[in-house]
């Protein structure tokens, strides 16, 4: 009878073990989008699972989390656009619900100076797959602030014409890069989201992005995603970095301890190089331009009045905060996201990436290492380890 007894026991044990580790199972296969449940997986370790070619060098940042389970984030894709921007940025939307949202369902906010029409709402809201928001911009933050000297500022538009700089003439250029740099974030349809993934009209997505790129930023504590890397044309920011140094005067507290000041001075801080992250593409937090540095920062800016004095970007605004006021490891380089805004490419080298998210470019292409990007110093710096044949690249 005791044996008996010992035996049920013995049994009733493995039978709930049994029941346990089904239950676990039928619970990881539930979302048809994980890519690793609960567990940490490095890139690597990942394209070498799942294809045969052979794995990529190993990077210093060995774990990342690659994780599309729970509910998703509070993030949205945004572009600025026009009317007239319909038709190619209807493009640019396709690719990314094909190589992206169509597996997740972010929302999307249009933001325009000017009214959306009806075709607009109707054409954009048929190709999102999440929900759609049109915001008009208020017109303060589209027009001349109080301060500037109209006529000074007509003056310089005159001057570069004269010197063929790019949009150096264009009024409406400048108010998108004061409005992208400084207003963008502070939209009221922006306020519930913590992420933004910003697109512009005639980029291409060349990769499947399989996992959740908001989540990833999260779980990864990253603040700021970037994908082309380039210096800026001097001409169009001549007094930005002294204009930068003055508030640095004031304001040393905001600047973070590990921070990227090597990749956009060569001679510590002495003068800017004009590297900077190419910000027709970022996915970001926008709490970090919320916060007291950035807002004090581009208050300061603007004050100074190098939007319309001079041509001031958006993007070498937002790399020079991105560098100096957060910390680095908060920064990642999307180097798996193949991805064009003209006229350049950035297409994984590393045909294990390539195969695994069925990208469509040619690596010849691929810009990153190419000797006038800032990219490879960024590998540098942040002591990354460059893909495997990176060097045939520099040209
Ligand atoms: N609403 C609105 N959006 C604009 C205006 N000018 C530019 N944009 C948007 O602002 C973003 C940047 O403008 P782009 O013209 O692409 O500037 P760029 O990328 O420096 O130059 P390109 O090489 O022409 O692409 C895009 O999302 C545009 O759609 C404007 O006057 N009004
Ligand atoms: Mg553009």
């Amino acid at each position: 009878m005791a044996r008996t007894n010992a035996r049920l026991i013995r049994f009733g044990i493995f039978a709930l073990v049994l029941v346990f580790c089904g239950y676990i199972l039928t619970k990881g296969s539930s979302n048809s989008y994980n890519l690793s449940k609960s567990t940490t997986v490095s890139p690597e370790a990942q394209s070498s699972a799942e294809t045969t070619a052979p794995a990529a060098p190993e990077k210093k940042e060995t774990t990342k989390v690659f994780s599309n389970s729970g509910s998703k984030e509070k993030a949205t894709f945004v572009s600025l656009a026009r009317n007239q921007d319909l038709w190619e940025l209807v493009g640019s939307i396709r690719q990314i619900e094909d190589r992206f949202n169509s597996k997740f369902h972010y929302d999307w906010v249009f933001l325009n100076d000017g009214e959306f029409s009806e075709e607009f709402k109707k054409v954009t809201s048929e190709v999102c797959s999440g929900t759609t928001k049109y915001g008009q911009i208020p017109k303060e933050q589209w027009s001349f602030p109080s301060w500037i000297d109209t006529e000074k500022a007509a003056q310089v538009r005159e001057e570069m014409k004269k010197n063929k700089i790019i949009y150096g003439d264009s009024i409406s250029y400048r108010h998108m890069c004061r409005y992208e740099s400084g207003f963008f974030f502070r939209h009221p349809l922006l306020e519930e989201y913590e992420y933004y993934w910003r697109v512009e009209p005639g980029i291409k997505i060349y990769c499947d992005v399989d996992y959740d790129v908001f989540k990833f930023m999260k779980d990864n504590k990253k603040s700021y995603g970037w994908t082309i890397s380039l210096p800026e044309y001097k001409e169009t920011i001549p007094t930005l970095w002294k204009t930068t140094k003055d508030f640095l005067k004031e304001n040393s507290q905001y600047v973070a301890d590990k921070n990227l000041m090597d990749w956009i001075s060569d001679d510590d801080g002495g003068s800017y190089n004009g590297c900077h992250f190419w910000s027709n593409f970022e996915v970001g937090s926008l709490e970090f331009w919320r916060s007291d540095a950035y807002m004090k920062y581009f208050e300061f800016l603007d004050k100074a009045g190098g939007f319309f004095y001079e041509r001031w970007g958006d993007a070498p605004i937002h790399s020079i905060a991105v560098a100096l006021f957060m910390p680095r490891e908060e920064v990642h380089f999307f180097d798996d996201i193949g991805y064009f805004h003209n006229p350049f490419h950035n297409c994984p080298i590393d045909e294990a990436v390539r195969e695994k998210n069925k990208c469509m470019c040619a690596p010849k292409d691929d810009f990153s290492f190419h000797s006038y990007s800032c990219t490879s110093k960024f590998y540098d710096i942040m002591g990354l380890q460059k893909p495997t044949g990176w060097e045939k690249y520099v040209q």
